[in-house]
């Protein structure tokens, strides 16, 4: 061969590559999706499998594209981006919408709901509800998941309420800044990718989170104690704008519900895994993995207590509804 046909010949392939490239990557249609947490969390992770049955399972008509960390919208700013249709698809934290209805905040009330089956019926007893409020934001709930039971990160061991007095804490909703201000605590709202930086500069000196949260932060590199007081189970939630549903053919809608179905089961075992799992990592990076003292736990269940009357009171006949349906 010729150099010259050796080079058309290489320019013929060099096209029909790229070609072959933009095909399987252009999907009929590509919806952004927006998350609040880094790539390595689980939720993260579970999120691109779904998106990548969706696109199976459509045959390549529909895409999702996943933006993580804030990347596309802030944390804060995500619900209202699918509510007002900048992107058709996202997720967020639920109990952030506890001050538009205390309901969404009821997986975060301390002490509730402390497992995986309680959690689960908990879900059952919140979900018509959740739908049916979100519903008239023109949303459509897709599939939840819980993070592992939240634990407590400290410099010091923590022996009691009284140990947590003035602690700099770090909040992720306000369910959890009440709570952590009835310890006695002083409490900041930081989100997740910036966690290790709000420890560093002395923003924050405590945390209640995941054991997942805690080891994907290296919490080691800050604080020394994990108290493993198993508070509540809150979840994250993929939320669909109804009009951008509405817009897809059935056989597309068919398939996102089928992939939410299996995302939402895929979730709660990736969970349960990530519990024990992210635990040992906390433990073999030198942290004291430890149970609460009997002390601790019967101080910090009185609050939940209190929490709770407040929260029956705020969420009226809803709130009952949900309650006599999970208990
Ligand atoms: N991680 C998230 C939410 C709950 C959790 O375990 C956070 O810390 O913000």
């Amino acid at each position: 061969m010729s150099d010259k046909m050796k080079r058309s010949n290489r320019l013929i392939a060099g096209a029909v590559l790229s070609m072959a490239v933009t095909t399987a990557s252009s999907a009929d249609m590509t919806w952004d999706m927006p998350t609040p947490y880094p790539d390595k969390t689980f939720h993260t992770r579970n999120i691109l499998q779904f998106a990548k049955d969706v696109e199976e399972s459509t045959n390549g008509k529909l895409a999702i594209k996943i933006h993580s960390a804030g990347s596309l919208f802030k944390h804060p700013e995500i619900k209202n981006a699918v509510r007002g249709g900048q992107v058709p698809i996202g997720e967020f934290f639920l109990s952030r919408l506890s001050n538009e209805n205390p309901v969404f905040g009821a997986d975060s009330q301390p002490f509730l709901a402390t497992n995986y089956g309680d959690a689960r019926r908990l879900w059952d007893a919140q979900q018509p509800i959740v739908a049916k409020l979100l519903d008239k934001q023109n949303l459509m709930p897709l599939f939840s998941v819980p993070w592992p039971p939240q634990g407590l990160y400290t410099k010091k061991e923590i022996k009691g309420v009284e140990d947590l007095k003035g602690l700099k804490f770090r909040a992720y909703n306000a369910t959890l800044e009440k709570f952590s201000k009835l310890t006695g605590a002083a409490p900041t709202q930081v989100e997740v990718p910036d966690i290790p930086q709000a420890f560093t500069t002395g923003r924050v000196e405590a945390m209640i989170t995941s054991p997942s949260t805690g080891a994907n932060s290296k919490a080691w590199d800050f604080v020394n104690y994990y108290t493993d007081i198993q508070a509540w189970l809150p979840k994250n939630i993929v939320v669909v704008n109804k009009r951008a549903f509405r817009k897809l053919d059935k056989a597309s809608r068919d398939a996102l519900l089928a992939a939410a179905r299996k995302a939402e089961a895929r979730g709660w075992e990736m969970s349960k895994k990530e519990t024990t799992a992210k635990t040992a990592v906390l433990k073999d990076n030198g942290m004291t993995v430890m149970p609460p003292s009997a002390a601790l736990m019967t101080g910090l269940k009185n609050i939940g207590d209190t929490m709770l009357e407040s929260w029956k009171k705020s969420a009226g006949s809803q709130g009952d509804a949900l309650l006599k349906a999970y208990q």
